[in-house]
């Protein structure tokens, strides 16, 4: 092999799609620890989407009317009182703001003062009993994809119906009450291209503003004749289209099209996907032209694109001085720089990954897990080199021409870790990327096996990060 050939083996760059057959196994291991730094109850200050803060349901019991009758014939003399006027004085009696009834013996208690220490004084007196939290209520919102009401978008939602553990997910359905991402927020899917038809993701696909279409004129003079909806790097084009699957497959997860009884639905199925077309047919590339992606990115972000997360399911290479430049500029414009952690069920710590081992801070590292929780046999791990774990095996999503297809990999981890980023992002596009990524860390739902194995030893949780502070 001459220099040159072996410079360009070390350089070429290949997709993290697993090859290992699997086996969807069904033995319920490793159940979902509870959310350990979640505060109990809904009246502790967290805010929390699915209870109401401060606010909880109580039974009084006779005691209290009692005391709070005497008090009203003490203090105003009144001797008949109102229900209304007798639940106002418990309220004054008690320090709680208000109180209304609910139904029987049931009423609301509201108010920043309600705190668990107080309720437990009114328990410990005999003057409440039963103390539950207010629930929020939405109209059911369950997608109508096709795939999803089948049961097969275990990450999306696992009930443990179709194999694994219920809860192991990525807690989309809950996330979505918060956000279904901005429309305006761009993810750019460097791979094999996407394919645009699909209909699952034709809706989702960023559109350049400032480019008109086939008119052989570079109007937005970005250096790219007839952009309208990214570029393919392979053939130095304007037509991003996948001539594989896997760019299409990963395109799917983070933003396909949700609500039109169709196929799959994205983890932030509302956001734009920016296809860039780095890998041929086979899946080959090279840095450079991934480099030449980023820099796409990079500079349609200057101009004021909302691109904030690049979504990289692919490796390959050593260092480089000149893409560790390259993903520090892409920090510096907010940009969430997302990588699979790869293939070889190998330690990242040991012998690292690129790009996903690259120490820029927007860079986040993904390991693949299965619907039980259990780190996927082919995934690198990295007790330092791996940030976060998601879901990773038998991932249902978007194919070519229109269909549907499961895959496993870490390459299609790291796509659920760029939607839930790209949610985050959504409702708070004032974070950091290394802010975005500590709060993904931190929110991820602690899965026992995985100690050791990665930063955040969990499955990243989409709602707990878009209410984590
Ligand atoms: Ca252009
Ligand atoms: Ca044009
Ligand atoms: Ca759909």
């Amino acid at each position: 092999m001459d220099a040159g050939a072996f410079a360009k083996r070390l350089l070429s760059l290949t997709l993290f799609l697993s090859v290992f057959s699997h086996v969807v196994d069904s033995a319920a291991q490793g159940a979902l620890l509870p959310p350990g730094d979640l505060p109990e109850g809904p009246f502790t200050g967290f805010v929390s989407p699915v209870t109401k803060k401060g606010e909880i349901l109580v039974r009084l019991q006779p005691s209290a009317f009692r005391i709070a009758r005497e008090s009203l014939k003490k203090r105003r003399s009144v001797q008949a009182p109102s229900e209304h006027l007798l639940l106002r004085e418990i309220a004054r009696l008690f320090g709680l703001r208000t109180t209304t009834a609910v139904s029987g013996s049931s009423f609301l208690v509201s108010g920043a003062r309600v705190n668990q220490t107080k309720i437990q004084r009114l328990k410990s007196r005999g003057l409440v009993s039963r103390v539950e939290p207010n629930y929020r209520i939405n109209a059911f919102n369950d997608p109508n994809d096709f795939l999803y009401k089948l049961g097969f978008l275990w990450g999306i939602k696992n009930t443990g119906a179709t194999g694994g553990v219920a809860g192991v997910d990525i807690d989309a359905l809950d996330a979505w009450n918060i956000s279904r991402g901005s429309p305006d927020l761009v993810v750019a899917v460097i791979d094999t291209g996407v394919y645009l038809k699909h209909p699952d993701l034709a809706p989702n696909i960023w559109q350049n503003p400032s480019e008109i279409p086939n008119n052989d004129i570079d109007d937005d003079k970005n250096g790219f004749i007839d952009d309208v909806n990214g570029w393919d790097v392979v053939d130095n084009d304007n037509n991003p289209n996948d001539e594989m699957f896997h760019g299409t497959h990963c395109a799917g997860i983070i933003a396909a099209a949700s609500g039109n009884n169709r196929g799959i639905c994205g983890v932030a199925p509302q956001v734009k996907v920016l296809p860039l077309r780095v890998l041929n047919a086979r899946g080959e590339g090279d840095t450079a032209g991934l480099m030449k992606a980023v820099r796409y990115a990079i500079d349609l972000r200057k101009r004021g694109e909302n691109v904030r997360v690049i979504s990289a399911s692919l490796g390959g290479g050593e260092y480089l001085e000149s893409f560790n430049e390259i993903l520090e500029e892409a920090d510096r414009y907010g940009i969430v720089f997302v990588a699979a952690a790869g293939n070889d069920g190998k330690d990242n710590d040991e012998k690292p990954t690129y790009p996903a081992s690259y120490a820029a801070p927007n860079v986040i590292s993904v390991a693949a897990l299965d619907s039980s929780g259990r780190l996927a046999s082919f995934s690198n791990y990295g007790a330092t080199s791996v940030d976060v774990g998601a879901p990773g095996v038998f991932i249902w999503s978007s194919f070519l021409f229109g269909f549907y297809l499961p895959f496993d990999g870490t390459s299609m981890a790291a796509p659920f870790v760029s939607g839930a980023a790209a949610l985050v992002l959504s409702e708070r596009p004032q974070l950091a990327p290394s802010q975005v990524i500590s709060i993904l860390k931190r929110s991820s739902k602690p899965l026992p096996e995985l100690r050791g194995k990665m930063v955040a030893p969990g499955i990243i949780s989409a709602v707990r990060a878009l209410t984590q502070r």
